[in-house]
């Protein structure tokens, strides 16, 4: 039986962030995929009144917004723990993931990996290669500044893996599959390898566009 659900678009890496957090606590989990058609309306919008993904179902509590999700993982299933006790690296966390979640994702992924693997992927558009060139100025200051934060530290809070790590890997992951990822990180080489490096995480390995959507389809035969 499992104690969490997870509603998500295969893919996402939002919806990713949440799978990551409860692979690495080894926690039961059942993903509910969603259909980019099913975003906007019922059942999805009682869940998610801004029709995104995801969303958590813990018993009768249901809860959306992936920062929320991931920090009430954490806190409903202790060990091992992905927020630092630390006041200065739980700082650096929480800078680092709202970076991703208003710098990274908004003004740069949502439109590069939107236009070059969502959209002709899910969507089956052609990707505008004026909007991506467009975004390329914002991602480049947004790796610079991921690069910087990093320094020669293995993870963003330091020493050990924690819920920033989780939701840059989710992001960048998906950029690193892309032409653009070669040029913005040819300065950045401390991200390069960190990428590879929490992608080898098992919890990583897991969560992958296509376990996700082969897991979902197996779940609901
Ligand atoms: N602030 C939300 C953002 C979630 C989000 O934007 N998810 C994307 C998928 S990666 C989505 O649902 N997009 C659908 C849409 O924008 O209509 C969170 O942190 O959960």
């Amino acid at each position: 039986m499992s104690d969490f659900i997870v509603h998500t678009v295969p893919g996402s890496p939002f919806g990713r962030s949440a799978l990551i957090a409860l692979e690495e606590k080894g926690a039961l989990y059942r993903i509910e995929a969603v259909a980019p058609s099913g975003l906007k309306v019922a059942p999805h919008v009682t869940r998610h009144p801004f029709g995104r993904v995801p969303v958590l179902e813990h018993g009768s509590f249901v809860l959306y917004e992936t920062q929320a999700i991931i920090r009430y993982i954490d806190r409903v299933v202790p060990n091992p723990a992905l927020m630092p006790a630390n006041a200065q690296a739980a700082a650096r966390m929480d800078q680092v993931m709202n970076v991703n979640d208003w710098y990274l994702f908004q003004g740069a992924n949502n439109i590069i990996t939107f236009q070059r693997i969502v959209l002709p992927r899910l969507l089956g558009g052609i990707p505008d290669e004026a909007a991506i060139a467009s975004a390329m100025p914002r991602a480049h200051q947004v790796l610079d500044e991921l690069s910087r934060l990093l320094a020669d530290q293995p993870y963003f809070a330091g020493g050990a893996f924690s819920l920033a790590d989780v939701v840059v890997g989710a992001q960048l992951d998906m950029l690193s599959q892309l032409p653009e990822w070669a040029p913005l990180t040819a300065a950045n080489p401390n991200l390069v390898s960190w990428l590879r490096r929490v992608t080898a995480r098992p919890s990583f390995v897991a969560t992958t566009w296509e376990r996700v959507a082969a897991m979902a389809r197996a779940q609901a035969a």
